[in-house]
């Protein structure tokens, strides 16, 4: 046994450190002619009542950067700045989503996670959403292109808007840097005994030991600790989360357990909490199919599809028939997927 033990503690699994996988949406077109796209722009922002139609068909069937070639040519014809246009052009929801794609994904998160924070008080439901369901890979870009847009550091931006251990769960998500695939199997039973001792175990929660395992291990190293878990703790890992902590810290938590586990699933939970009621949240839908449109919404949709059984599709045409006044937003979300 000491020997297996011995074998199974050196081995890890390490894919080379790649970028994950992608399943977007929205993708590069074929034919592509950013000339001919900037003068339909053009045309379609100067139409009376503006015809919104083209600028959708547009900007949701190119990459990001073909978006920029046309924006490029869009200036070089024009003269004039064409975010600014479509700014002028457009209002709301539909507004939201086009400015939303002339923007890479990582400028996109970041704007999220400032507008989260920005101004008296803080949307922690967006800020946990950005913060705990990044990889450390989608993070390092973030954090490199925050500086870039707002020449400042965001972690000195996140703990300037929160406070004790919820702020010290976010910061040390934040730090990760090195994105890895390492399953350290003799930590696994460790970890997992670790995690039972510090929560569910004791009397109080020792915070501060969850917070080092669920930022310090990678995603398949913690999804084995979460099965292990399962044996010292007669609670899984969410309901032992429910149990020890709450507020802000029991959401981020949550969020980050819902996606070690599998992270589609979350946006999809997401997003159907988000369709519910009588009104949709616009904000939560279009974050999600604009920052993910060209990482993993093709796979969220497919775990929409198995939490519902129903496609997104088909629910955001019952929203569109029900609630009228969301065509335009229902219209780019259609157009998206
Ligand atoms: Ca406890």
């Amino acid at each position: 046994m000491a020997l297996v033990s011995e074998f199974l503690g050196q081995l890890t699994l390490n894919f080379g450190g790649e970028s994950e996988p992608k399943f977007p949406t929205v993708v590069t077109a074929r034919d592509f002619d950013p000339a001919k796209d900037a003068a339909r722009i053009e045309t379609a922002v100067k139409t009376k009542g503006v015809d919104e139609l083209t600028i959708i068909d547009i900007l949701t069937r190119r990459s990001y950067s073909q978006r920029r070639e046309i924006a490029f040519e869009y200036e070089k014809r024009s003269k004039k700045d064409m975010i600014t246009a479509l700014k002028g052009a457009l209002s709301g929801s539909l507004e939201a989503v086009i400015l939303g794609l002339m923007k890479s994904t990582a400028q996109y998160d970041a704007s999220e996670i400032k507008g989260s924070i920005k101004g008296l008080g803080t949307d922690e439901e967006t800020l946990i959403e950005m913060v705990c369901s990044r990889s450390a890979e989608e993070l390092v870009e973030i954090k490199r292109v925050y500086k870039e847009m707002f020449k400042k550091e965001l972690e000195k931006d996140v703990a300037g808007d929160t406070s004790g251990d919820f702020r010290s769960l976010l910061l040390a998500l934040a730090k990760r840097d090195e994105p890895s695939n390492i399953v350290d199997y003799e930590k696994i039973d460790q970890d997992a005994r670790a995690l039972y001792e510090a929560g569910v175990k004791r009397k109080g929660t020792d915070v501060a030991t969850w917070i080092t395992i669920m930022s310090e291990r990678s995603v398949p190293h913690l999804q084995k600790v979460f099965d292990r878990y399962k044996s010292y703790s007669p609670y899984d890992m969410q309901e032992s989360i429910r149990k020890e902590v709450k507020g802000d810290l029991e959401k981020s938590f949550l969020t980050l357990v819902e996606c070690f586990e599998n992270k589609q699933q979350y946006f999809a939970n997401r997003l159907s909490e988000a369709m519910k009621g009588k009104s949709a949240k616009e904000k939560v839908v279009t974050r999600i199919v604009v920052s993910r449109c060209e990482v993993d919404l093709m796979k969220i949709r497919t775990e929409f599809k198995k939490l519902n059984q129903k496609s997104f599709y088909y629910i955001i045409i019952i929203i569109l028939y029900s609630y009228y006044m969301y065509s335009y937003y229902i219209i780019i979300v259609y157009t998206l997927l």
